[in-house]
């Protein structure tokens, strides 16, 4: 033990669970005069709100609120998608405003049901996939055929599109179309919660689709994506399900522990994804007025499902855990069930308490199939869905 603390604090970033600080999670139930949150309506009327500005002004930025129109053309489509009566068409959506466009791609899937159908949207930090590639399903990062079968539809877009995963690409993105020059800087909002507005758009698009059941809809996101999908729903409430797979400090993982990745290193490393003042607690996780468990509890009454992966220490699985559970008490104040504070589950055990899920995948970094057969049972039993 002696010699791994060493090598972690050689290594400037703890893998150590006995080196982890004391803490003290900031309370969700607690309103900043320090008034208890004892009913509903008070934590939507109040205490929601009160997050919503903390995650906005100190994390995530605050969007723009920028008149904007948007159009979709289809621009390729297919029949018959994996011999399942499905359809697929690729649409590009365009975000006008009066200084200029902004366009972006989106792959759909739609099985054949005379029902309107659930719809599951991803957004891909990895590519755009192609209505042909996703047909090859290299590595089930987006399981297409597994989710038309389930009888959900899927979108998918690549978060480049909407703004470029790169600290020198402002320029071309959509903040750059939508953003006001007189807003605060250090709260501007940046990529992570550009991803975000994009997905919003596709729903948009989504809800005017007769095959399509909008109202029950999910985000999904891996890592970076899986940040951002927390973000996403809980400023889109029309998402009635976030998925954050592997997503680590700045998404499912408690600031706080600062186990493996760090503030400071994300904020560095990544200085388009957080808004400025956020680096402002590097080495002062301690001084946030939130922390990430608060994040989960802003999706509720929808749900949430975390997962980690054993070998991904640098997104603290344990973090990722502890965060979701320590939300509960806001899902069970809105009277939803939802996984209490307990042991994390066994290795690809997973465990879906009512508006909560969660699992711990053995293996590297990565969405799989194993992930999204998880994904999709969960998603049957919110939705109520038959097949
Ligand atoms: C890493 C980053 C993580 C995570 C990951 C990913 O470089 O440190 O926060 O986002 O990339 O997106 O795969």
């Amino acid at each position: 033990l002696v010699a791994k603390k060493q090598q972690s604090r050689n290594n400037q970033f703890n893998y150590v669970e006995a080196n982890v600080p004391d803490y003290q999670l900031p309370d969700p139930l607690v309103a900043s005069n320090g008034a208890k949150v004892a009913d509903a309506q008070t934590w939507y009327q109040q205490r929601r709100p009160e997050l919503m500005e903390l995650f906005r002004t100190q994390v995530y930025g605050r969007r723009p609120s920028t008149p904007y129109k948007t159009r979709a053309k289809v621009v390729q489509t297919r029949d018959n998608v994996f011999g399942l009566g499905a359809s697929g068409a690729q649409y590009t959506l365009t975000i006008e405003t009066e200084n200029g466009s902004h366009s972006f791609d989106f792959v759909l899937f739609v099985p054949q049901s005379k029902q309107p159908v659930p719809v599951i949207v991803q957004m891909n930090n990895r590519k755009f996939i192609s209505l042909d590639e996703a047909d090859k399903q290299p590595d089930g990062f987006w399981s297409v055929k597994r989710i038309l079968e389930a009888g959900f539809a899927t979108a998918a877009f690549h978060t480049s599109d909407v703004d470029p995963d790169r600290k020198d690409g402002y320029e071309q993105g959509i903040r750059a179309l939508l953003d006001d020059p007189d807003s605060d800087e250090d709260s501007r909002w940046k990529a992570l919660s550009a991803w975000g507005w994009g997905a919003s758009r596709v729903l948009d698009h989504l809800e005017t689709m007769p095959a399509i059941d909008a109202k029950r809809s999910a985000i999904v996101g891996h890592s970076r994506g899986g940040k951002s999908a927390l973000w996403t729903a809980a400023e889109d409430t029309r998402f009635a399900i976030a998925y954050s797979n592997n997503s680590g400090c700045g998404g499912a993982a408690l600031s706080r522990r600062a186990y493996g990745e760090t503030v400071k290193r994300i904020t560095s490393s990544f200085p388009h994804w957080f808004c400025n003042r956020f680096a402002n607690f590097s080495d002062r996780e301690s001084e946030l007025p939130v922390d990430q468990h608060q994040l989960i509890a802003l999706v509720a009454p929808r749900s949430v499902y975390v997962t980690s992966s054993d070998q991904d220490l640098w997104a603290d699985p344990k973090g990722e855990y502890t965060s979701l559970i320590n939300a509960a008490p806001v899902f069970k104040l809105l009277g939803l069930q939802a996984i209490e504070p307990s042991e994390m589950p066994a290795l690809d055990a997973p465990r879906h308490q009512g508006a909560t899920g969660y699992h711990v995948r053995s293996g590297a970094h990565n969405l799989t199939e194993q992930d999204w057969v998880s994904f999709l049972k969960f998603a049957k039993s919110r939705f109520k869905q038959e097949r």
